[in-house]
């Protein structure tokens, strides 16, 4: 979201909380309206670890209402705490002052429907109270109406801080950054590659873990022990085989949940020598052949090559193609060993192991 006059120069709020001896947290961030991974999320961990959510509940994903709803029913039942994320200040649609430049970019995230990610929590709210969302909408009218029916979730907006202390853990979306103002500590981009050693141990989400490696894709957690911080974001809804990622504190682990069916593959295989992962910002290939489902793309900035499923290709002129994010790892796999299948195709299946994305190339038998 584009940062709202007022948070660019505010200090963050910090919010100190108590924890009991012997509580567990347990860390999720960027959920991004996905309430199914969520839940199932949710399950996986114990009914009395302590949530805290380090921002980006909202926006993406396909019901960031519903996600914000279930969340602030959640904190009636039991305990959780969640800092605010670049995705989450969408209070700022009602309380700011009208601004003619801030106003000219809710609307063209509202029509472009959060640059193709699909409707946002605002436009959420406003198709449930069928206001129609139209370039010529009249946008002081519209906050009028989520202003009036939407209380108490601006209210809990509102309320997040943008960090939160415990006596040994901090909890911060982007990046621990204060003197930078409010914004910063929501959206510090590879604030692993930046950041100074913390004094005590600091979880943050908002850059997809997969994006720190760079040959192959990887969505666990990261511990860094000498910069004390944990980053977690899985690429949940922003990665197509992405996860949501829980890491419970003190114990240093970690559970994921991810919606893909489970299978035991059959027979051995060992890892690829050679293998490349093709992501976002570095997407630029040549194509040198299609064959079937599947194009060979040459990526420009390393010459490496690889077949790609043709769906993955997401503009194309010519022989040149940007790509969506895609990898030709094969994980080391032993028969009997479970993957999470991706996804089936005529050169193998696309699937996960442990946190990490590949291919098998056997057969597998469902579970
Ligand atoms: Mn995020």
């Amino acid at each position: 979201m584009r940062p709202a006059p007022l948070l660019m120069t505010t200090p963050p709020r910090v919010e100190r909380l108590h924890i009991g001896p012997g509580r567990r947290i347990a860390a999720i961030s960027d959920i991004h309206g996905n309430l199914d991974y969520l839940k199932g999320l949710l399950a996986k961990c114990a009914p009395d670890d302590v949530i805290v959510l380090v921002g980006d509940l909202l926006e993406k994903g396909p019901d960031s209402l519903g996600t914000l709803r279930y969340v602030m029913d959640l904190a009636r039942r039991r305990e959780v705490h969640a800092v605010c994320g670049n995705c989450d200040f969408w209070q700022n649609f009602c309380d700011l002052p009208d601004d003619k430049e801030q106003d000219a970019f809710y609307l063209q995230y509202l029509v472009g429907r959060n640059r193709g990610w699909g409707d946002g929590v605002i436009a959420q709210m406003l198709r449930e109270q069928g206001v129609a969302i139209a370039p010529d909408m009249d946008l002081a009218a519209a906050k009028a109406v989520v202003r009036a029916n939407y209380g108490p979730e601006l209210d809990f907006l509102r309320a997040l801080p943008h960090i939160i202390e415990t006596e040994d853990y901090t909890f911060v979306h982007g990046g621990l950054a204060p003197e930078k103002g409010a914004f910063a500590c929501m959206k510090l981009d590879r604030y692993r590659d930046t950041a100074r050693p913390h004094a005590k141990w600091t979880v943050v989400g908002h850059w997809p873990l997969v994006l720190y490696h760079e040959d192959i894709v990887d969505a666990r957690p990261i511990v860094d022990e000498a910069l004390k911080l944990i980053s977690i974001d899985g690429g949940c809804v922003l990665k197509d085989d992405g996860q949501l990622n829980a890491f419970f504190l003190p114990d240093m682990t970690w559970a994921s949940y991810d919606r893909f069916p489970a299978a035991r593959v059959r027979t051995d295989q060992a890892a690829s020598r050679r293998h490349w992962y093709i992501r976002h910002g570095d997407n630029q290939v040549r194509i040198l052949a299609e064959e079937g489902e599947f194009v060979l793309c040459r990526h420009i900035r390393t010459g490496y090559e690889m077949w790609v499923p043709a769906d993955h290709i997401l503009t194309r002129d010519g022989d040149r193609a940007a790509v969506n994010d895609v990898t030709d790892y094969r994980l080391p796999l032993r028969a009997g060993d479970v993957i999470s299948v991706v996804r089936r195709t005529s050169r193998g299946i696309m699937c996960k192991k442990d946190g990490i994305s590949g291919w098998y190339d056997g057969e597998i038998e469902k579970l």
